[in-house]
């Protein structure tokens, strides 16, 4: 008894149901070459973006740091949780808790980080903030019952469409509320980048419910692709994987970026 108690516990996620050797499989995939890499992949981007944004705050003025800090934050967060996917993934156990985990923590300072560089007054910024970490934090919570929900059931169905209506709640604000008008008005080159980062939010967000409805392999999309059980899970990992990079890390250049004009603009100049 002693003894599976501690493989169990040494085995993650299976002690918490030690009637079921079963569970102790980890995610089984169709491709786990692919998903491995993937892993490993995001695990390297974001563990090196995280040192980038750390080492490159000195070059941007003080009123526009915080947005690359809140970058290195978010890279710095998702390493080791990807790093831990990747050991796990490895090692034959899984836990999906970790990516929510992870999002829970970086999405509401995804969105902060895009106020800080938007060029919104200090008052808007203070007003629309909460309510753009409150709605972000919402579409990850209710996303989450969903994602562990059974394949094909209700619940995996609703709860996801409640996560999407947050979504497009956020989506609305950055688009056609005050940070969006904000992001659409302005001249020059920073406003061509506020542009630019707007389609890159929308185009990233925009991928994760896909992979969401691709990863469950009764869904009406995925039967229209024929996509296995085995399949399914190669296909949410691989894209959640890959949309991590390009919303974190990618994301966060173009931040960084419109950080340095705005700062050059001003006149600040590196020590
Ligand atoms: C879920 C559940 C199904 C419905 C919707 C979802 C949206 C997820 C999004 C995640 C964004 C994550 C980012 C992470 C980057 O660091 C939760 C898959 C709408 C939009 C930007």
């Amino acid at each position: 008894m002693r003894a599976y108690y501690e493989t169990s516990r040494l085995r993650g996620p299976s002690w918490r149901n030690n009637d079921s050797m079963e569970e102790m499989t980890g995610l089984v995939t169709s491709n786990p070459d692919l998903v491995y890499n993937a892993l490993s992949f995001a695990t390297a981007t974001l563990g090196i973006a995280f040192v980038y944004f750390l080492v490159s705050r000195n070059r941007i003025a003080p009123a526009y740091r915080s947005a690359v800090t809140m970058s290195a934050m978010i890279c710095g967060i998702a390493a080791y949780h990807y790093w831990r996917m990747f050991t796990n993934f490895a090692e034959g156990t899984w836990n999906e808790g970790y990516r929510y985990a992870d999002w829970l923590l970086t999405v509401p300072l995804l969105v902060a980080e895009l106020v800080v560089v938007s060029g919104v007054s200090k008052a808007v910024a203070k007003k629309v903030t909460p309510r753009l970490i409150v709605g972000a934090l919402l579409m990850i919570a209710t996303g989450y019952p969903g994602e562990v929900a059974a394949h094909g059931s209700t619940e995996r169905t609703v709860w996801g469409a409640i996560s999407g209506l947050f979504m497009l709640y956020v989506l609305y604000e950055l688009f056609a509320g005050e940070v969006g008008k904000a992001l659409k008005s302005q001249a020059g080159e920073v406003g061509k980048k506020l542009n630019n980062v707007r389609y890159l939010l929308l185009f990233t967000w925009g991928i994760y419910p896909i992979f969401y409805i691709l990863g469950d392999e009764k869904s009406w999309l995925a039967k229209q692709i024929g996509l296995s059980v085995e399949e399914a899970a190669t296909v949410i990992q691989v894209g959640y994987s890959a949309s991590d990079v390009l919303a974190k890390a990618a994301y966060g250049l173009v931040i960084m970026s419109i950080a340095l004009a705005r700062s050059e603009s001003e006149g600040y100049r590196a020590a």
